[in-house]
């Protein structure tokens, strides 16, 4: 970027330059926060709204977040023999249908193509909400003995769920980008190490590249997806709506899909035997977890790692200033650090003031900004400004690199710490339905100890109803506290099992 825009007559100087005005939200982020989502998100110029309802045009800035998110997820597991492929977006209504458990009560969503120009098609074409049906056919024909094992399938594409509930930028959308991965094994030991190997994957996405804390643990029965054995998923948590969010899904089919499908191979005794199968996904919802979790009433603030600016290099020519020589300074930080492997853009336009273009960046959540004027040239230093926190720093330009290096390393941390904190207070930890219900209503990521048992998540769920949504399971996290010996389920009485996430979510 950072072109010279701008006519001549613009470059007349000072009148045509904008002035400070018409930048900023109107909407901020504690007061109304779906508001001030729905503003930041086309501010920031991630999204533009599109003329059909629930889909989204994602720009440039938006899909380079997705992209680095991919370099790192798609190398993790191709480290982990997993190939990628891709198979059509398209499904015929028979193939479809042959797993009724499957797409039970996810019907209403699927979309069909039912014509081509003005004739109608012989038969009506779905599209996919998800590629189950639309691979295991050949999962099938291609797995024979136990060496066509394991065979492990990822591709990177768009699915289409027709959602009638609110549609939200990047959390609910009719159509969305995302990664699913689909695998067979010989055995079930083999798909349990895998279940939890993806689940580590997407546990770093959050926290390592989106500076997310998140939970790891296990879906409900009743939550989790009903075509397969067990369910487990990232839980992240935004504290503005008191509501927790599914932030990736790691699936182990079991052998269910196996059966539909007849995915049998001929194991080491020249037994037939079913695969084991898991299937896994993230989606662009993560870049709508990041908006909501560090978004502030400036714009958004993009964690270093993702952002597709890491640093923008503001000149701040003074009236008698040597401007040449600073637009030079600009020039030559951008080299250094580009060289040094940031990613980093000057923002040299001069029919923009420096004060609107600090507005600007912030707004699109650069994690940092370098503004060189001519007391940072004369003392051979940059100033640094951060923008989780606006700490503001002068730096020689000999250490540039190296300090630049330790700040977004800071920034990260900060971040995440920051969240995690604020995370934190929010969980509430309760015995008693009374707690629970107060608890709720205080917007609490709540941790109860729970009975498991599916009836009493259903009764909780019409017990908590209301124009908020009901509340229900996140998951049971792994890391478990302790149990006392004769502690009670806080919605049943009976004796509890496990300690479980609570709360409404999205
Ligand atoms: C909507 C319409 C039709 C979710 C749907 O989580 C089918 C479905 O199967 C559907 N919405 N699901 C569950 C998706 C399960 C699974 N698929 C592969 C994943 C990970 C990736």
């Amino acid at each position: 970027m950072a072109s010279k825009q701008g006519s001549k007559s613009q470059k007349k100087k000072g009148k045509e330059v904008k002035k400070e005005t018409g930048l900023g939200l109107t909407n901020k982020k504690n007061d109304n926060f779906g508001e001030w989502y729905a503003e930041v998100v086309v501010s920031g110029e991630m999204i533009e709204y599109y003329d059909i309802s629930g889909c989204y045009i994602l720009r440039p800035w938006a899909m380079a977040i997705w992209e680095n998110m991919q370099v790192f997820f798609d190398a993790e597991i191709k480290k982990m023999k997993i190939e990628n492929c891709y198979f059509p977006l398209f499904v015929s209504e028979s193939i479809l249908q042959k797993e009724k458990d499957h797409i039970e009560g996810f019907a209403p969503e699927v979309a069909w193509v039912t014509k081509s120009g003005q004739s109608d098609l012989e038969v009506p074409i779905a599209i996919r909400p998800t590629s189950e049906t639309v691979m295991y056919p050949y999962f099938s024909k291609w797995i024979r003995g136990h060496r066509d094992l394991p065979l492990k399938l990822n591709q990177w594409c768009n699915v289409v769920r027709w959602e009638f509930s609110n549609p939200t930028p990047f959390i609910r959308s009719r159509e969305f980008l995302w990664q699913e991965g689909h695998t067979a094994f010989a055995t079930k030991d083999e798909a349990d190490q895998e279940v939890l190997d993806i689940l580590e994957l997407y546990r770093r996405i959050y926290e390592e590249y989106l500076a997310i804390p998140v939970v790891k643990g296990k879906k409900s029965e009743l939550e989790k997806f009903a075509g397969g054995l067990y369910t487990t998923s990232v839980e992240a948590f935004i504290p503005n709506t008191g509501r927790g969010v599914q932030g990736a899904t790691s699936h182990c089919l079991g052998q269910n899909f196996a059966k539909m499908f007849q995915i049998v191979f001929e194991d080491e005794n020249r037994e037939k035997a079913l695969a084991w199968q898991n299937s896994w996904a993230y989606s662009t919802r993560t870049i709508g977890v990041m908006i909501m979790v560090h978004g502030d009433d400036k714009g958004l603030v993009l964690p270093p790692r993702v952002a597709a600016v890491q640093i923008i290099v503001i000149p701040v020519p003074y009236k008698d200033a040597n401007t040449e020589a600073i637009y030079d300074a600009c020039t030559s930080t951008v080299n250094t650090l580009t060289e040094a492997g940031f990613r980093v853009k000057s923002d040299l336009r001069d029919n923009y003031s420096p004060g609107w273009k600090y507005s600007h960046w912030e707004m699109k959540g650069v994690p940092l900004r370098i503004e060189i004027g001519p007391k940072d040239l004369a003392n051979k230093q940059v100033r640094v400004v951060r923008r989780d926190n606006g700490a503001k720093q002068d730096i020689s330009t000999e250490g540039l690199v190296m300090n630049v290096k330790e700040i977004l390393h800071n920034v990260h941390d900060n971040m995440y710490n920051t969240a995690k904190q604020k995370r934190d207070t929010c969980v509430k930890i309760i015995n008693t339905w009374e707690e629970f219900v107060v608890a709720l209503s205080e917007k609490k990521l709540i941790l109860a100890p729970w009975c498991d048992e599916e009836e009493v998540e259903k009764d909780v769920k019409t017990r908590t109803k209301g124009e908020m949504g009901a509340a229900k399971t996140l998951c049971t996290p792994f890391d478990q506290p302790r149990l006392p010996e004769g502690t009670l389920c806080f919605a049943s009485g009976k004796p509890a099992k496990k300690w479980t996430y609570w709360g409404r979510s999205y």
